[in-house]
């Protein structure tokens, strides 16, 4: 019996290992989206590293390197992505074009922690927000079974900076409306859903980082992502591998 308990407690340390969770407290002041840092609620919140390769090498710390805080309100999520990356580039104009071979930052949100596939759906969203501050997802298939690379520009405002002085670093806020999964490019007027204390969502933030080449050169996230069959590149097809967030007062 002893030994039962043993293994059960074993196995609940190792669930527990890795469903960790991040914690959002909520923002009693306005933040201003406008790419400074300088809003009094940003001072309550804790930075959070990006520092878990997904794809491509591993950078060196002024090639890339990042960390993020976020926050809630009644209305929406925020986040103040603090960046260095050495060179910014940006090769496709059409931001539904090859974006993910463009530097952007990439926020996956699970309105409801669901996990499970999204590719096509919108049970979870893969923004990907260019340099030119257009987020983009895959939407449903096009009628010919076609892929639908959809703006979803209504959900995001996001402004970022530039500091002025070395190091360079880029100062990227970001505001989310959040929607569920009853969302489709077809609705008329879609209404993003209230937040709430106590509530989880499905949430993870990675970057892009390409300098010049033909298609990115690192892929660096917030989540230590479980690999299938050595990949770990799995967050724009399941919820599955986001972390949970949690939202506090
Ligand atoms: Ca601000
Ligand atoms: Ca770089
Ligand atoms: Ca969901
Ligand atoms: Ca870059």
């Amino acid at each position: 019996m002893l030994n039962y308990l043993k293994i059960i407690t074993a196995i609940l340390l190792t669930v527990s290992i890795h469903v960790s969770a991040l914690e959002a407290l909520k923002s009693h002041k306005e933040i201003i989206v406008d790419g400074l840092a300088n809003d009094v609620s940003w001072q309550l919140a804790t930075w959070q590293p990006i520092d878990n390769l997904i794809l491509g090498t591993k950078p060196d710390a002024d090639d890339f390197s990042g960390q993020f805080k976020i926050m809630w309100d009644d209305e929406q999520l925020y986040l103040l992505v603090e960046i260095t990356d050495d060179i910014l580039f940006d090769q496709h104009a059409d931001p539904r074009y090859l974006y993910w071979d463009d530097d952007c930052l990439e926020i996956f949100i699970d309105e409801d922690a669901s996990g499970g596939n999204h590719q096509f759906n919108f049970n979870a969203f893969a923004y990907h927000v260019a340099l030119d501050n257009q987020a983009v997802d895959i939407g449903e298939k096009n009628a010919d079974g076609s892929d639908n690379f959809v703006l979803l520009n209504d959900h995001v405002t996001s402004v970022w900076k530039r500091s002025e002085t070395a190091p360079q670093k880029m100062i990227w806020e970001l505001a989310f409306r959040v929607y569920d999964d009853s969302f489709t490019m077809q609705m008329k007027k879609p209404q993003p859903v209230n937040l709430f204390e106590g509530k989880k969502l499905g949430f993870m933030l990675a970057y892009c980082d390409n300098d010049g080449s033909k298609e990115r050169e690192h892929f660096i996230g917030s989540t230590d992502i479980r690999a299938i069959n050595g990949d770990k590149n799995l967050g724009y097809i399941t919820a599955d591998v986001f972390d949970k967030l949690i939202l506090l007062r």
